[in-house]
């Protein structure tokens, strides 16, 4: 270790409350010089026992406090704090307070971030394996969902995305079943009751193609100003899971519950390559048991908070209307048919989703 400019004494070092060496007597002077020399030596060798300093995890999400993708990161962190003690420095971040929505998986491919979850639509754009999970009316339920990840399907398109976005995926969270929610109440049936609505979609062409294949005209916005954008009227309507809207308190500023269920959506805990490879074997486990069990919270709370969660929406005055979902289905999954989207998704995938029980 090249130590020489570290052990150089400067002519003038400032020293705690401004007494300055260089005004010492000598051989008090040289005391302090060799002891903070010693000091600096020591926090750079290695620590005792082969521990290392912590690697430090930070984790950006959008997701709101009381959601439970934002409570399953506690999860996470106290799990890993249990298996792993004192390796690592779990940070969580929320509210897209350290990157805006979306812009997690770059970040984490460059580096520049640790852990995040991402979404289907995220992984789209490079990887075009993904966006048939973009797609309404695909996967039917969160056991569905849950089998089509965690099997040869999955395993498939996580490869794809550790070799060409630097990501590592651990573990598939449900983000929930999204539903229509409208600002104004008005009749829903039919795809051509939305004509002329203004549908918030998150901001990429796999969520807009969505909201359009619902038959709304479909405007991106990212989830942080949405709430706004439903009490002003920027918008008509924006579609979520339900214990999303409850935690993010759409419901406040929205009228109408319309149960289309066109999306079993899910958000990937990812973790960027780069930080993935610098672990111990033993360290990877460790994250990868916590990611599972992070999102295994998050999933069977987010189930049961959807069992009971329109008498909650009824009880807070929204109208919840069921309407006609096989018209819904059969318009959606029609215009996936003859996209460009659906053009890039491999020959057989969604035949081999679809045969998933
Ligand atoms: C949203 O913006 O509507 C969405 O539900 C999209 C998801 O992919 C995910 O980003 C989610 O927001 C956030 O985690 C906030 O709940």
């Amino acid at each position: 270790m090249a130590i020489g400019p570290m052990c150089s004494y400067p002519q003038e070092y400032p020293h705690g409350d401004g007494v300055r060496i260089s005004s010492m007597h000598p051989f008090i002077s040289r005391f302090f010089r060799t002891a903070t020399c010693c000091l600096t030596l020591l926090a750079l060798m290695p620590l005792p026992g082969g521990a290392q300093s912590k690697t430090t995890l930070r984790i950006s999400s959008p997701a709101v406090a009381q959601d439970w993708h934002a409570k399953m990161w506690t999860v996470f962190k106290d799990k890993l704090n249990a298996t792993a003690p004192g390796e690592f420095d779990v940070q969580i971040y929320l509210n897209s307070s350290l990157f805006k929505q979306a812009a997690e998986a770059a970040a984490m491919a460059r580096g520049n971030l640790e852990v995040s979850t991402v979404s289907p639509a995220d992984l789209s754009r490079q990887v075009p394996y993904f966006s048939v999970f973009t797609a309404g009316y695909v996967l039917r339920d969160l056991s569905h969902q849950q089998k089509v990840f965690n099997g040869p399907i999955g395993e498939e398109g996580f490869k794809q995305v550790s070799e060409r976005m630097g990501l590592k995926i651990l573990a598939t969270a449900y983000l929930g079943t999204r539903q229509l929610v409208l600002r104004q109440a008005r009749d829903v049936k039919t795809p051509a009751d939305l004509k002329g609505l203004k549908l918030r979609m998150p901001a990429s062409k796999e969520w807009l193609f969505l909201g359009e294949a619902l038959g709304a005209t479909a405007t991106p916005l990212s989830f942080a100003e949405v709430y706004m954008a439903l009490k002003t009227g920027t918008i008509d309507a924006q579609d979520n899971p339900l214990p999303t809207v409850r935690a993010a308190r759409f419901h406040e500023v929205s009228q109408q519950v319309v149960l289309t269920g066109h999306l079993v959506d899910a958000v990937f805990i990812a973790i960027s390559q780069k930080t993935w490879d610098a672990l111990t074997p033993a360290q990877r486990q460790k994250v990868q048991q916590a990611a599972q069990a992070a999102a295994l919270y998050n999933n069977e709370e987010r189930l049961a908070e959807e069992k009971n969660i329109l008498a909650y929406m009824k009880q807070q005055g929204l109208r919840v209307t069921t309407p006609d979902v096989t018209a819904f289905k059969q318009q959606v999954t029609q215009r996936y048919k003859t996209s460009e989207l659906a053009a890039t998704w491999p020959p057989g995938l969604l035949a081999r989703i679809e045969a998933v029980r």
